[in-house]
């Protein structure tokens, strides 16, 4: 089947053959994984382990196989699809009868212990799930069960520790068959550059925005000071990570009623407006459908309709963090979402829909191809979107009388930074960290403690106590257990801004980027479709450079959409302890 003589003799068929067995295995394994992650049970969890272990084996044969392909006489198109052949999974296990399945199972084990934790917080007599843990964290203002609750659920980690050290060893094993030194370095290969550069443009791209960051820091920082006393919040220190409105502190929108100036709120509360109005999760769903559908895109297929999972389904055990999926690779589109009727979740379901259009655009492509030029495209999509989400906008579609004027803005942009420049360097760390996890620079034995080095150094936050390294707590974060690669984030947050700005100006606006919307222009949406649809075929300059014009990613949009507030914060801060 992977004979050398067929590689050698025609490198085309020999891809075409990899492409159509890897699609067959690929389809079996969304099936298997959709089946699991909407019903957790031993049975669904020995079924998607094992298709996930054929993949696996079958792209380790394919992808080695493929090093004899005589370079020479292969097309560039050909060149590309071996190149990702190689990179086509975010994980391998070694070729040693058994491992494959066995790497799998660690996997699919560490996501149902995740997903099916649950802690009684303070005051209940019930244990709750993660989401409830998560309403605690941003919507109570009593430090004690903001702190009970944090603490209640870290507790996820110590079950995931051992098998986590078991599936390091082993997927640096596969990663090292494929000729990567270690899982970290397989992950960097991804982005069209060296891997030691890769890593260097990400220390540049923080750069930027670390100004930015701090200032909101210290801004952040002195407020919950004066709200919880200095007794939980110090001067010069870095902020309990519970006190930030988010489990993992890696936004911080819930606490804006906590940081707002008195004179700048945004004047509206957009989860009060969908609540009142008693909006259902299918109709949060098709506000975001009917703006994909106003930029000139189609409409969802009815099966998406009819197979996506919307709610927490009440009599079974599910995967609730949100996701986009596309089961056969070319029209069965779905999500997967427990949605809760809140503005965080019009932002997610949003985000939900940027990977599903991004899958439906690239469908035409060869197997090979139907990706993301770089992962951070595939998150950035469905987030410029959201960027386009202003208070004209909502006035647009109905959600609102009145937009607020222009005295609200700095309001506006707070709650945006605490949406979006928050997360930057949680963004950056998950995996600077794991990087050095693969590496084996940081040993098993110094798990936990590197975790919160990490944490302190980058996003300036600590934990309730110190924590020893009975604790896991990376695997409290479920993109750790769930093997999913997670600087993809940080460098959508970036693209995000570049694309809003370089959209919103194709249609020659001109205004504050905050206050533009690319709603119901079929120019932006020519121009988004046009890269969506290039899927992984070139290297991802040159997808940036169809929808902005540059070819390199850079924090500039970012920083002129936040020009305003960087400006306040800096009066604000004026004589307050910055950094920590
Ligand atoms: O995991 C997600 C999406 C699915 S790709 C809901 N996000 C990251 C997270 O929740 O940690 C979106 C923002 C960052
Ligand atoms: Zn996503």
């Amino acid at each position: 089947m992977h004979g050398l003589t067929s590689t050698a003799s025609d490198p085309s068929a020999f891809l075409r053959t990899a492409e159509a067995e890897l699609l067959d295995l690929a389809v079996e394994v969304s099936q298997a994984d959709w089946v699991h992650a909407t019903y957790i049970t031993e049975d669904t969890q020995a079924l998607a382990a094992r298709a996930n272990a054929r993949l696996m084996e079958s792209t380790l044969r394919w992808a080695k196989d493929s090093v004899h392909l005589p370079a020479d006489r292969m097309s560039a198109e050909d060149h590309r699809k071996a190149k990702l052949l190689r990179l086509s999974l975010p994980l391998v296990a070694p070729s040693d009868p058994g491992a494959s399945l066995e790497l799998a199972r660690t996997v699919a084990e560490m996501e149902g212990r995740f997903a099916k934790a649950q802690y009684t917080p303070l005051g209940a007599t019930e244990p709750v799930d993660l989401q409830a843990l998560s309403r605690i964290l941003s919507e109570v203002r009593d430090p004690v069960r903001l702190e009970d609750a944090w603490v209640g659920w870290h507790r996820v980690g110590r079950e995931i520790r051992e098998p986590y050290q078991r599936y390091v060893s082993l997927a640096n094993l596969g990663a090292k068959e494929l000729g990567f030194p270690d899982l970290g370095a397989m992950w960097r290969s991804r982005y069209d550059m060296d891997p030691d550069a890769f890593a260097s443009e990400v220390d540049r791209l923080w750069g930027e925005v670390q100004p930015l960051y701090e200032s909101l820091h210290t801004y952040v920082r002195a407020r919950l000071r004066a709200f919880y006393g200095p007794s939980r919040v110090p001067e010069r220190g870095p902020i309990p990570a519970y006190l930030l409105g988010n489990m993992w502190a890696q936004s911080w929108e819930g606490i804006f009623p906590l940081v707002a100036p008195a004179d700048a709120e945004p004047g509206f509360d957009l989860t009060e407006v969908l609540v009142k109005r008693g909006t259902t999760p299918q109709e949060l769903v098709r506000y975001a459908e009917r703006f994909f559908v106003s930029l000139g895109l189609p409409a969802l297929p009815p099966t998406f309709w009819e197979r996506s999972m919307f709610l927490r389904p009440r009599d079974r055990e599910v995967v609730c963090h949100a996701s986009a999926w596309d089961l056969d690779y070319v029209h069965d589109l779905r999500i997967k979402m427990c949605i809760e009727i809140t503005a965080d979740d019009f932002a997610t379901v949003h985000h939900e829909l940027g990977h599903n259009y991004y899958q439906r655009a690239y469908a035409g492509q060869p197997y090979l191809f139907r990706e993301s030029a770089h992962d951070g495209f595939h998150e950035a999509v469905g987030d410029t979107i959201s960027l386009s989400v202003t208070p004209e906008y909502l006035v647009r579609v109905g959600l609102l009388d009145e937009a607020p004027d222009a005295s609200r803005d700095i309001g506006l942009l707070l709650y945006r930074a605490l949406e979006k420049v928050a997360f930057l360097p949680f963004g950056l760390l998950v995996d600077r960290w794991r990087w050095d996890v693969f590496s084996g620079r940081v040993a098993p034995s110094e798990y936990n403690r590197s975790w919160w080095e990490f944490r302190r150094r980058y996003q300036g936050v600590g934990p309730p106590a110190p924590r020893g390294e009975e604790e896991f707590d990376p695997g409290a974060k479920f993109h750790v257990p769930a093997n999913v690669p997670y600087m993809r984030y940080f460098l959508a947050h970036l693209l995000q801004f570049q694309f809003h700005r370089a959209l919103v100006r194709a249609e020659g606006a001109t205004g504050p980027l905050h206050r533009a919307s690319i709603y119901g222009s079929r120019k932006a949406g020519e121009r988004l479709e046009a890269m969506l649809a290039m899927g992984a075929r070139n290297e991802w300059p040159d997808a940036l450079e169809v929808i902005t014009g540059d070819r390199r990613m850079d924090a500039q949009a970012l920083l002129d959409y936040f020009a305003p507030l960087q400006r306040w914060l800096d009066e604000q801060n004026r004589g307050v302890p910055s950094g920590w």
